[in-house]
């Protein structure tokens, strides 16, 4: 099956899980001279605290410590209560942001690139009964080397700057919950499942893997508690008469029990949820168990005043609201896998979940929403100081985000990148073995594709033939003939045409639309930045989609108002929310609720 990231950490009398969330040590090291100094053993010696999970950020009242790039550390200490040979013991970070070094007792036990994926070391080796100390160096900056892309230059003070190719702020850090996990050495790893439905029946292939255990068994447990398929075997097939099927908005979760016995007594299990759907493109059709299904929704992120991007339940739950109330039923998780929580909500209340790996910023460019916005792209893979280790890093981004959540019934396509150069024979050949590699890995061969700008065009993309659905971010009406919205509208549609006479025979899906929108400015008749505009060019937009059957699903651009770097063209951080980053409603969202609750 591949590569682990250890299963979502649950509790019962087999497994311990215990969140380390809370108040930890913390200190920058401009200098990186922790390792020289042994701070892993010693301690940090001038930490201050700091909350996890959290951006550091926006905590600080500093510029320089809120836009720090470097080395930086956290520290803080678990208990184990006893060391026994017939455990093995993990820490589990949801994301360290974005790579790190981690240490108990001074002993480097994992280390890990990738900022949004989770970070699991094995600290059997390090942990003594009682008090354990725990050490994470991360470091922020980026490089054209690592995804998401930028580069990292020096101010004439010596500090280092960190700028991304892409429009969010660089929140970094340990953002997202960090679980100490007591497993018993022979443990159960892995487990994927694939279903087929005929009729109402539903088969599902499973596949288990488990350390040295062959006896190992699966049950499926429905709503009302009975157990309505069980099979004994690592690998095998569980059949349900009558299955209950994970739909959208409407969904029907099964209890999944795996156990691991060894001489007849179970040694491990593990639970999990489980939603029984099958998701397939034919055609321009998008079909989730064989039904045609419209995307509506939004790109969001992960981004809220003070936390930055680290994960905080009331907010989750407060966005899942605000997407029922819109009549959404889809997002995609731009721009780089969100918390493992968020696909667990989606799973419970039925949402659809595009996700993506952080690939973006494939184009050399700080303002890179003009550039994409009005197809001036240059390029990027040409002068790439090192292809090789993108592509690895890249690589281990799609083996990492596959494995963590291969099987949420939510996840319902890969997008391998947004916004990347895709007009180049290097680009071709960049991707090719990417999207190789994500349908190899996906037990349930989910739909793969990529969120295109405006140079990837009708005559020059050379990767949409690798994609199962087409994805287009385009702001006809704000980057291109801006306030000119009749304008706008002809050369968007005009677009359109030459993409249809493709034939291309696939469902094109708009990932991005939107308009920066001032909550505290009106203005009749609409100019941009005013809630008038962002509704007038929803409208605009909502009148080319019904023209174009190919198209099957609006994510607008964006959810939220969302914090990013500073420049002349982002007042405090992009506007582009329906809601605002307090998520409360603009005058565009009930423009397209009116629609969406409308489209069934
Ligand atoms: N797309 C076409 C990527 C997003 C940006 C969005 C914007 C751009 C537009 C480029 O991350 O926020 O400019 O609003």
């Amino acid at each position: 099956m591949g590569i682990y990231t250890e299963l979502y950490p649950v509790n019962n009398h087999l497994r311990h899980a215990e969140l380390l969330d809370g108040l930890w040590r913390f200190q920058f090291d401009p200098e990186s001279r922790g390792e020289a100094d042994a701070w892993p053993k010693n301690g940090l010696p001038e930490s201050i605290s700091m909350p996890v999970p959290a951006s550091f950020s926006d905590v600080f009242t500093d510029a320089r410590s809120r836009d720090y790039a470097g080395d930086f550390w956290y520290e803080t200490a678990f208990c184990v209560k006893e060391v026994s040979p017939d455990k093995r013991y993990f820490i589990r970070f949801g994301s360290v942001t974005h790579t790190c070094r981690v240490f108990v007792n001074g002993v480097e036990c994992a280390s890990h690139t990738g900022g949004f994926l989770p970070v699991v070391a094995d600290v059997t080796s390090a942990v003594v009964p009682g008090m354990n100390r725990l050490t994470v160096k991360v470091n922020n900056e980026l490089s054209e080397t690592n995804i998401p892309c930028g580069t990292t230059v020096r101010r004439s003070d010596g500090t280092k700057r960190s700028m991304g190719y892409f429009d969010f702020f660089n929140y970094s850090g340990i953002q997202r919950s960090v679980y100490y996990m007591e497993l018993p050495k022979r443990a159960i790893r892995d487990y994927s499942l694939v279903y087929r439905l005929e009729g109402s029946d539903a088969y599902i292939d499973y596949d288990i893997e488990a350390d040295g255990g062959d006896e190992v068994s699966i049950a499926f447990i429905d709503a009302e508690g009975s157990i309505v398929a069980r099979e004994n075997g690592a690998q095998g097939t569980l059949f349900i008469p009558s299955a209950h099927l994970w739909k959208v908005r409407n969904a029907y979760l099964y209890d999944v029990v795996i156990e691991l016995k060894q001489g007849g007594k179970v040694t491990d299990r593990y639970t999990a949820k489980a939603g029984i759907r099958t998701v397939e493109i034919k055609g321009e059709s998008i079909l989730l168990n064989g039904e045609k299904v419209y995307l509506k929704g939004f790109g969001k992120h992960e981004d809220a005043d003070m936390i930055g991007r680290g994960f905080n339940y009331a907010i989750a739950k407060r966005d899942y609201e605000c997407l029922k109330w819109i009549g959404a039923n889809c997002f995609r998780t731009s721009h780089y896998p969100y918390a493992e929580e968020w696909y667990r909500m989606a799973d419970e209340e039925g949402f659809l979940i595009i996700d993506e790996v952080p690939a973006v910023g494939m184009m050399r460019s700080i303002a890179n929403f003009l550039t994409a916005g009005r197809g001036e792209a240059k390029g990027f893979f040409a002068e790439c100081p090192d292809i090789e280790t993108l592509s690895k890093n890249h690589k281990a981004a799609i083996e990492e985000v596959i494995a963590r959540d291969k099987n949420h019934p939510s996840v319902i396509a890969w997008s391998i990148f947004n916004e990347a150069e895709t007009y180049t024979e290097l680009a071709e050949k960049y991707f090719a073995p990417l999207f190789e590699l994500a349908r190899v890995l996906d037990p349930q061969k989910r739909p793969l594709t990529g969120a295109l700008e405006k140079s990837s065009s009708p005559a020059g993309c050379r990767v949409n033939k690798m994609m199962d659905f087409i994805c287009l971010n385009r702001y006809y009406g704000w980057y291109i003939s801006g306030g000119e919205l009749e304008e706008a509208e002809r050369m968007f549609r005009e677009e359109m045409d030459a993409w249809q006479a493709k034939k291309l025979n696939k469902p094109f899906v708009f990932t991005e639309f939107g308009t920066d929108t001032l909550d505290t400015l009106h203005k009749l008749p609409g100019v941009m930045w005013s809630q008038e505009y962002q509704q007038e060019y929803m409208s605009m937009h909502f009148e080319v989609f019904a023209g174009y059957p190919a198209i099957q699903g609006e994510l607008a651009w964006n959810f939220a108002d969302f914090q990013t770097g500073q420049g002349i063209m982002r007042v405090n951080g992009n506007k582009k929310g329906v809601f605002t980053r307090q998520r409360q409603p603009k005058a565009a969202a009930y423009t397209i609720r009116e629609r969406w609750l409308n489209i069934k």
